[in-house]
């Protein structure tokens, strides 16, 4: 170019290369600069966005596998870590690192260098905030070598964008190694979420972090909610030994120690089972302490959680466990009050202590007014196991003008003797503890919601449909797969949505007596008049004896009615005691409870003379008690290709989902080019 020639053009090529250099590092970076100075910066999302005021929030993920217990400074090789005194240390010199830097290590339970998934280098991955009603797009890169993968971004309702759901062979094809994916959604509802793997038991190995909704200014809800007296905790049941398909290989099969002993399954307080998965630790933000007994622990460094005098806290407690629910309570620290539920907010409720599930969240308020220093907040499963062991996910309560025990003592829980406050236990999967152990279950019966998105008002009708689905393991002495109404679920090979003519969902070959293995759907509002659907969720017959936390995809809906299965007083189950011996009936004599009814035919058609219509609670992910039932509405007014499935990653896989597919005839056309992906079988026949 001359630029002598024609004065404008300099001055105009000027004021470009300005304009360039001033907004590099911002717009300027390529996707692949994005996906590094994001990896590096530990924050997620462009600087510039997910802001008040903002129309987007945009990310970008990238995950890969990762070992615990390792550093790897740029340039150098890589460094064993070993734990000293509640700090991890390099293992050859001893040498303590910067706090800013130990914070970023991946450490998990500190019992040996195993293999994770990471996202952005992290465990868990970084906490993405957006606020109500932006348009959120993430980019996700999968640099995994072997393993595809895929993100749900539970609790987010996905309205007009059902391919965004992240289910791998429902809502879209698995991201290949190598490959990118951007996932794009509208910021519905406001409140406590996270994202998580959905594929296979991707979550078991750490692929998920917290997705934190704030709602917009002008609703009104219950403070804070934002700012440095916000703390979020994400809990997972953690395993030493192996990648999630040897433990669903190990549930199957069995779990044996080196001489050949059976690891023994875990029961609940009541007599409920779990299956064989083997809970070594629980991690709080990814990291916690290996007990080797009952009271020694490996002193791995906890999450930490630094507190102020007589300041209020909002903590937003997220369960991405496997299998395990989770008894929370603060040491020192009584009562909390609970504040929402899968982001719904409800009617403070001041507890001693609440029971999170895998897939639900709580939020609960703390009053830091305890005398200052260091105290534990403490997640304990609730299996009852040998006397010499102690699985729970721990982290720091620190008051900021302390000293600091870094290795603090574990805590017992608060005792419940009757002359003082009777331990009241939030959301227990039973009705009531042994009855000398003064401890009050309180349940999503006794619960009121307060969101300003609530409006029951909208499921109020008179013309209801209803339908039964039992989560369980029913079937004959060898072939018990977890299934819903009996049918295992059998994923597609397709992406299910955008490719229906290519998915084989016929189940005809199931009944009310056998026990079956396809791709279960059930259609709703095909007719696309919105309708109030009454879902009765139970975990009965045969196959029941588990509880189940169940999640439904595309929806939050109303909790109308818990009802639990018949215990003594002891708080044990009673043999035959579940519902289909009470309010429901089984037709078939084999106990696998696939075509339930109600017992009192005048309940049919959302009858039932009992549901909670003073302003019940929303909840995307509920426990269905064993040998319970759950009832639960949702108006049908977003349509989509919906998973509806056990949140227990083990019983997932083994077939615990179904399909939910809302108003098909006006379900919303994928983007031009959506990626579907073939099979390599079309029309019974091989490609070749
Ligand atoms: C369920 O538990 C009861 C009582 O503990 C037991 O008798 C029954 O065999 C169990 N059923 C299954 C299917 O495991
Ligand atoms: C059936 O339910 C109705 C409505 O709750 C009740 O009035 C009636 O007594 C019940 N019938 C029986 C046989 O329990
Ligand atoms: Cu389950």
């Amino acid at each position: 170019m001359n630029l002598n020639v024609h004065g404008t053009t300099k001055m105009r090529y000027f004021a470009i290369v300005v304009l360039l250099t001033a907004q590099q590092g911002i717009s300027q970076k390529t996707e692949k600069e994005w996906y590094e100075y994001v990896m590096k910066t530990g924050e997620p999302c462009k600087s510039n966005t997910c802001g008040l005021g903002d129309s987007t929030c945009e990310c970008y993920l990238t995950i890969e596998h990762a070992l615990t217990m390792i550093y790897t400074e740029q340039g150098q090789q890589a460094v064993h870590l070993k734990i000293e005194n509640g700090k991890a240390v390099r293992s050859d010199s001893g040498k303590e690192f910067e706090r800013s830097l130990e914070e970023t290590f991946i450490l998990a339970d500190g019992y040996k260098s195993r293999i994770v998934i990471a996202v952005n280098g992290r465990f868990p991955g970084p906490t993405i905030t957006a606020r109500e009603n932006q348009e959120v797009i993430v980019h996700v890169r999968n640099l995994m070598h072997t393993d595809s993968t895929t993100i749900h971004w539970h609790g987010m309702h996905q309205k007009s964008s059902p391919w965004s759901d992240g289910v791998a062979f429902v809502t879209q094809c698995p991201i290949s190694p190598g490959q990118s994916y951007t996932y794009k959604f509208n910021a519905k509802p406001f409140g406590t979420s996270f994202y998580h793997a959905h594929i296979g038991d991707q979550r078991t190995m750490g692929l998920y972090g917290p997705l934190i909704i704030i709602p917009t200014p002008y609703q009104k809800v219950v403070l804070p909610q934002e700012g440095d007296k916000v703390y979020v905790a994400i809990i997972q049941d953690w395993n030493h030994d192996d990648d999630a398909d040897a433990l669903y290989q190990k549930m199957l099969l069995g779990d044996f120690d080196s001489s050949g002993k059976p690891f023994a399954e875990t029961k609940d307080p009541s007599g409920a089972q779990y299956s064989r998965f083997k809970c070594h630790s629980g991690l709080i933000n990814g990291r916690g302490r290996f007990y080797s007994s009952s009271t020694i622990h490996n002193g791995v460094p906890l999450e930490r959680f630094e507190v102020e005098k007589n300041e209020d806290y909002r903590f937003r407690v997220i369960s991405a466990a496997t299998m395990y629910p989770f008894r929370v309570f603060v040491g020192g620290h009584r009562p909390i009050y609970i504040l929402a539920s899968d982001g719904f907010e409800i009617d403070k409720k001041e507890v001693e202590s609440f029971i999170i599930h895998p897939g639900e969240r709580i939020d609960f308020l703390l009053n830091a007014d305890a005398k200052i220093g260091t105290y534990l907040l403490v997640a304990e499963t609730l299996e009852e196991y040998s006397l010499n062991e102690y699985h729970a996910a721990e982290a720091i309560i620190h008051y900021k003008t302390a000293d600091i025990d870094l290795s603090p003592k574990k805590v017992t829980s608060h005792t419940c003797d009757s002359s003082g406050i009777t331990c009241r236990v939030f959301n227990c999967p039973f009705i009531q503890y042994p009855s000398n152990e003064n401890q009050k279950c309180i349940t999503f019966n006794d619960v009121i919601s307060i969101d300003p998105n609530s409006n029951p008002d909208e499921v109020n009708s008179d013309d209801v449909v209803e339908m039964f689905f039992n989560f369980a393991f029913p079937g004959d002495n060898g072939n018990t797969p977890g299934s819903v109404n009996g049918h295992q679920f059998l994923p597609p090979t397709v992406a299910a949505y955008a490719q229906p003519d290519l998915v084989d969902y016929n189940c005809d070959a199931c009944n009310a007596y056998t026990i079956c293995e396809c791709t279960y759907a059930v259609t709703i509002d095909n007719d696309n008049k919105d309708k109030v659907y009454q879902f009765v969720i139970t975990s009965i017959g045969g196959g029941a004896n588990w509880s189940h936390p169940v999640h439904l995809h595309g929806h939050s809906f109303y909790v109308m009615k818990m009802v639990f299965a018949t215990y003594d007083s002891d708080g044990q189950l009673v043999p035959n005691g579940g519902q289909d011996t009470i309010d429901i009936i089984c037709p078939d004599s084999n106990k696998f409870c696939s075509d339930a009814k109600w017992r009192n035919e005048s309940w049919t058609n959302g009858k039932h003379p009992d549901l909670n219509w003073h302003n019940p609670p929303q909840k995307d992910t509920i426990i269905i008690p064993t040998g319970g039932y759950v009832v639960i509405r949702f108006k049908a007014d977003n349509p989509g290709v919906w998973f509806f499935h056990c949140h227990i990653d083990l019983h997932n896989t083994n077939g615990m989902g179904m399909i939910i597919n809302e108003s098909p005839n006006i379900q919303p056309e994928v983007p031009n080019n959506f990626p579907k992906c073939n099979s390599f079988q079309n029309d019974g026949k091989y490609i070749s």
